[in-house]
């Protein structure tokens, strides 16, 4: 299925934002171009160094490896490689993929005529991770900010974090995006169950169409937003909780140092409760 007979068609020279025709071809299904060089290059350099920094450290235990960001003392400044340097130079590696990648879906998308939603949608996501470990950090003056690099480390990171603000459940921006994360399951469980009813019905039915999927709901909840408008919203919900969680850990430290049980007091102390 990696080559589809029509696929050809779609082959088509052109929509390159650097280099021109000199990196326009493909590796087998793999459209390659500038950006394809660039991602390959920091995820192999980035892959090896996280190599590296585990090979340092007291355990192979894929669980407990752990790359960490500088001490504080370091500030904004480089630290030494087995004192943070490495998770530096990770760093960087990890941001210069992710913005590798999302350009090279942009000179895709222009290849193929299509709108840049792809790419917007992923750079959200690279949006939260950046707001982690560079735009967070230089607010607060220091890359020891960041989170570090390993599946225990980064979990319990996570929960030190929250507590340093009480409970980080009362964080407003935090509501915001759980709320969100939860409408997206809930959209793609509606809309997944819709498509696959009508498009695998029980063995001898036909297959059915979107004119059954908008019957379906306005038979049940008497409204249906049509095939389109999904999309739309699937896609507003899923961008909204990456936003809102880049939200949620921006504010907290450089616009919000106490704990978010207490930003609670404006609705306590309003005047009306008699
Ligand atoms: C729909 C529709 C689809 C869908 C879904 C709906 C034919 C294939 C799931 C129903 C979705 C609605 C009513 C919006 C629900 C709102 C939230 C916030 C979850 O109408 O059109 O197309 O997949």
């Amino acid at each position: 299925m990696a080559m589809l007979s029509f696929e050809k068609k779609y082959r088509v020279r052109g929509g390159t934002l650097i280099g021109g025709d000199l990196f326009d071809f493909w590796v087998g299904p793999f459209y390659v171009g500038f950006f394809g060089v660039t991602t390959l290059f920091f995820s192999i350099l980035g892959t090896a160094l996280i190599m590296y920094g585990a090979s340092l450290g007291p355990s192979w235990n894929p669980w407990t490896i752990n790359i960490a960001p500088p001490d504080i003392k370091y500030g904004l400044g480089l630290a030494p490689l087995k004192e943070g340097g490495l998770w530096q130079v990770i760093t960087i590696c990890a941001i210069g993929a992710f913005a590798s990648w999302a350009l090279r879906q942009v000179e895709i998308s222009r290849k193929l005529g299509m709108a840049y939603h792809v790419p917007f949608a992923f750079s959200v996501a690279v949006f939260a991770y950046v707001t982690l470990v560079v735009i967070r950090p230089v607010l607060l003056g220091a890359w020891g900010h960041g989170f570090p690099y390993g599946i225990f480390s980064h979990l319990d990171w996570v929960s030190n974090v929250g507590y340093q603000y009480l409970h980080f459940h009362y964080n407003p921006a935090h509501m915001i995006a759980v709320t969100f994360f939860f409408t997206t399951t809930l959209a793609l469980s509606l809309h997944g169950a819709l498509v696959l009813s009508a498009a695998n019905p029980a063995p001898g039915e036909t297959v059915k169409t979107s004119d059954h999927e908008n019957a379906f709901f306005r038979d049940t909840i008497g409204y249906s937003i049509g095939t389109l408008g999904v999309h739309r919203l699937g896609l507003f919900l899923a961008l909204s909780a990456g936003f809102w969680s880049a939200v949620c850990i921006v504010i907290s430290g450089p616009f919000w140092t106490r704990g978010w049980p207490e930003w609670w007091g404006w609705w306590l102390d309003l005047p009306i409760w008699g």
